[in-house]
């Protein structure tokens, strides 16, 4: 409803809404309206107020609910059943619980904050309070469980190309990291429920730094972590660029699922790629093992040259470390 009522106000940008013409277009009470208005003011959004003629919107805040969005949103599907909260654990684990009940294809969870945003392989992922993006997509595409590790590289190339509008080079780091100036300022954490031959949802969570300051990330990542404000020196509009990033994501996805090309993604996950023709270090299923990264295949796997003893191997999925780069020093 609160959606509802601010698209009212929104679709009136210069109009005082009276309490009883609202609550005649929206069919219900003007006590209910005028509680509405009041858990909008504690979400930030100021109203000009008199007796006589009604409400006018005068202030948005900086939160991700659909309707600010909405008006930058050009999808058919993707985020157009979307959940927005303050804060939550994380939006993945939120998505997980939903989709385990009725998987809503496109469906966005959104969080101002996550109290146990999640890496992979359990790590952390620091998630402060209205300063980037938490979200998770969920899918339900008709792949094979192989074709999975896809949907990380789409979701790559959609934050690519949203920062590449805003005039952002960003590096990938094959296969779920985005790099800015050396630092990760984004990260993806794609999770899959399937069977044998069947995927019954993906929960896709992407995180993105964009209004960080050094001071909330832990001392540990300093070194390794930026936002898109810490670099540009600018606040980011969130809103447009999680707009942009869905928009962007819609596209490369559909044109997977629906005509098997996968054309875009992998020229955007080679042509920016920071690992092909670096030193690397794989570690899959604790083994450790070194090399040098030649190119990403067809299929999106990562090719690399372990030398003489290893040889040339695909790498479907795992830890790869930049020689010198990210935290990983060699000794
Ligand atoms: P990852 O395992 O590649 O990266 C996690 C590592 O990155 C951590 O161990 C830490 O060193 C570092 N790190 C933690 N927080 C940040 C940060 N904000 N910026 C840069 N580096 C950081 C990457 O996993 C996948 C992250 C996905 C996050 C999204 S947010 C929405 C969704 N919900 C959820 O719980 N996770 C996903």
């Amino acid at each position: 409803m609160k959606d509802k009522i601010i698209k009212l106000f929104k679709d009136n940008p210069d109009s005082y809404l009276s309490g009883e013409a609202l609550s005649k277009s929206l069919g219900i009470s003007r006590a209910a309206i005028w509680k509405y208005i009041n858990t909008l003011k504690e979400d930030g959004y100021e109203f000009d107020s008199s007796t006589k003629i009604g409400y006018k919107l005068i202030y948005c805040p900086d939160i991700v609910t659909y309707s600010e969005i909405d008006e930058f949103l050009k999808t058919k599907y993707i985020g157009r059943t979307y959940l927005h909260h303050h804060t939550i654990t994380s939006t993945n684990d939120k998505s997980k619980e939903l989709a385990k009940q009725n998987p809503i294809n496109g469906c966005v969870v959104i969080s101002e904050e996550q109290s146990s945003g999640r890496g992979r392989l359990g790590r952390n992922w620091t998630s402060p309070k209205s300063k980037g993006l938490w979200f998770s997509i969920t899918l339900t595409p008709n792949i094979p469980p192989s074709d999975a590790s896809k949907i990380t590289l789409i979701g790559a190339a959609a934050v690519y190309l949203a920062l590449k509008d805003l005039g952002l080079e960003t590096l990938i780091k094959w296969p779920n990291d985005i790099i800015l100036n050396s630092k990760k300022v984004s990260g993806i954490l794609t999770e899959m429920s399937g069977e044998l031959n069947a995927v019954n949802y993906i929960i896709m969570g992407i995180g993105v730094n964009a209004n960080i300051d050094l001071y909330d990330f832990p001392s540990d990542i300093l070194q390794t972590a930026t936002s898109l404000k810490v670099e540009t020196g600018s606040i980011i509009n969130r809103k447009k660029l999680l707009a942009a990033i869905l928009n962007n994501f819609e596209i490369l996805y559909d044109d997977f699922i629906n005509n098997n090309n996968f054309k875009t993604t992998l020229n955007i996950s080679r042509e920016a790629s920071i690992l092909i023709g670096k030193d690397v270090q794989c570690i899959n299923r604790g083994t450790v093992s070194y090399g040098k990264a030649l190119d990403i295949d067809d299929n999106g796997e990562l090719i690399v040259d372990f030398g003489e003893n290893g040889g040339i191997k695909q790498i479907i999925s795992g830890e790869v470390s930049i020689r010198g780069l990210l935290g990983y020093v060699p000794s």
